[in-house]
């Protein structure tokens, strides 16, 4: 049978549900997901004097292969985005900024270090989004950065968010698609503070000057992401969930939530419509923690299915900005993108597939047994057939067909990194 004959029989079972089936599709083509540009070289960046990655964070593996220059990382990502259904957006980090083999001080970092990520983006019809890089450099080497107690180092990493938020406003100008510039600092403790207050004064305050400077909201947005701990800062971590949502709140910007920066058992997808309801818009940047905050890819899991539902079921699509943050260099970074990004775009579908309505007037009509049946029938319904379809209806390789797609390039092309 072939993948549209399938794809009938399918759609015809969901139907039966209630379900418009290629309305689902079209919602569906119109989702962009953030992909992070820096599973493809390790958070490796490309500044002149480069520095370990550091900040908490951590990639292991050596699988060969791994983008070395701006070119190289570029090939990966089309790679990767002619094997992922839909148009999307790409996330830059500053370390990515291209500087014709000068060294430029992150605080003197300027829009035309991107021109060519620019370019290229325009290209290919592609949204990007942005982060200032408060680690991997000799000024956060004691971990502390926004909330550093040294004036000087805290005004020079004010001044590299700042730099950077007007990055992103060239990106919203030159794409015609607002840049969400998201700050994330690794600032805390090993140990037990002493004082837990002032650290996260000095962070209100930098923030506070660095939000002064008015960018126009056309084209950038403004995100804080918070964590629970970090290698490094185990006891106490500055930017805290409760301080960002605070902060996000009351001064009107997106607090950004990573599903790997809180504790094991505390999930996202249960905060998305608490949130949702003070505030118009939040950021995710959907990662796989394993016991820690260990940025595995992503996979069709519980949560990520559950933060799909939440996001549909919510009408929620335009309001949640929906980034990626995962870095595995243990397998081809290629796939690690394409398998991550797949998996996302099924968790959406497969929220779109779901009768929500209907489960939502079960669970008030206090019908919780026919709310647990259908939800567990939903998930061995035919929901391969409809994505295979959409797959070949967006142009990309159904089923395991990406993979050799994967595996032709990696001969082809990352065999021949060293
Ligand atoms: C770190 C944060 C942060 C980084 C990226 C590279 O724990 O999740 O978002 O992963 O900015
Ligand atoms: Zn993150």
């Amino acid at each position: 049978m072939s993948t549209f004959e399938n794809y009938q029989l399918a759609k015809a079972q969901y139907e039966k549900l209630g379900i418009d089936v290629d309305e689902a599709l079209n919602h569906l083509k119109q989702v962009p997901i953030s992909i992070h540009c820096w599973q493809g070289d390790d958070i490796s960046g490309f500044e002149i004097n480069q520095q370990a990655l550091s900040g908490g964070i951590d990639v292991t593996g050596n699988y060969p292969g791994k983008a070395r220059t701006p070119e190289e990382l570029r090939g990966d990502l089309e790679k990767a985005l002619s094997l992922i259904p839909g148009k999307h957006r790409v996330n830059l980090h500053a370390i990515y900024a291209e500087t014709n083999g000068q060294v430029v001080e992150r605080d003197k970092l300027e829009p035309k270090h991107f021109k060519k990520w620019v370019e290229w983006a325009k290209r290919h019809g592609l949204g990007l989004d942005f982060n200032p890089t408060l680690f991997s450099h000799p000024m956060a080497a004691d971990g502390l950065t926004l909330s550093h107690p040294n004036k000087e180092t805290q005004e020079f990493w004010i001044r590299h968010v700042l730099a950077c938020r007007k990055i992103g406003e060239y990106f919203g100008r030159e794409l015609g698609t607002p840049a969400l510039t998201n700050i994330w600092v690794p600032d805390g403790y090993k140990d037990i503070p002493s004082d837990r207050l002032t650290p996260r004064r000095r962070l209100k305050e930098s923030l506070d000057k660095i939000f002064s400077v008015q960018m126009d909201e056309k084209y950038n947005v403004d995100a804080v992401e918070s964590k629970l701990f970090g290698i490094g800062s185990e006891a106490y971590v500055v930017g805290s969930h409760e301080f960002y949502l605070g902060y996000a709140l009351k001064n009107n910007k997106l607090c950004l939530l990573d599903t790997g920066h809180f504790h094991p058992t505390e999930v996202v997808s249960n905060k998305i419509s608490a949130m949702l309801l003070f505030s118009d818009q939040l950021a995710l940047h959907v990662s796989r923690p394993v016991r820690w905050d260990s940025d595995h890819v992503i996979i069709l899991d519980d949560e990520l299915r559950e933060i799909g539902l939440e996001i549909v079921r919510n009408d929620a699509l335009n309001k949640v900005r929906i980034g990626l943050d995962f870095f595995d260099a243990s397998i081809n970074r290629v796939a690690a993108w394409t398998i991550g990004t797949r998996n996302m775009i099924k968790s959406l579908l497969y929220a779109l597939l779901t009768p929500n309505h209907y489960l939502r007037d079960l669970q008030e009509k206090g019908n919780f047994t026919e709310r647990l049946a259908l939800m567990e029938e939903l998930k061995t319904y035919p929901f391969g057939a409809i994505w295979d379809y959409y797959c070949e209806e967006m142009k990309v390789p159904t089923g395991m067909a990406w993979f050799d797609e994967v595996n032709k390039y990696e001969a082809a092309v990352l065999s021949k990194r060293d």
